[in-house]
């Protein structure tokens, strides 16, 4: 009866499915999320740590960008309604803006990552 497929063998590979897109997910820290909306950044400053991912999310009905100024380490556009993930590589202050709307300022504070921390 080897054509029959067998309730139990099915459930395990569901369960095997479910456990390997868990684990992929878990494996990668949450954003740390800044909203535009109204022509500006929701946060003056954002502190994060070298690893950490930025996430801008676009409330506008505009484009907008977020550019690191002095070395664009990152320059991301933003449609309305969508947002953009930066992963944070060096420890540093950096200033970021918008290239449509240069009046758009903000900062990004990362400092090195933990000794402590997962990775
Ligand atoms: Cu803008």
């Amino acid at each position: 009866m080897t054509s029959i497929i067998r309730p139990g063998r099915v459930l395990i590979a569901i369960i095997a499915v479910a456990m390997t897109s868990i684990g992929a997910a878990s494996a990668v820290p949450p954003a740390i999320k800044i909203t535009i909306a109204g022509m500006a950044y929701s946060s003056p400053e954002t502190h994060a740590k070298v690893g950490d991912t930025i996430e801008w999310i676009n409330k506008d009905v505009v484009d907008h960008t977020s550019t690191e100024k002095k070395a664009s380490l990152w320059n991301v556009s933003i449609a309305p309604g969508k947002s953009e993930k930066v992963v944070m590589k060096k420890a540093g202050t950096f200033d970021y803006y918008c290239r449509y709307h240069p009046n758009m300022m903000a900062r990004v504070v990362v400092s090195a990552a933990a000794a402590s921390r997962r990775r």
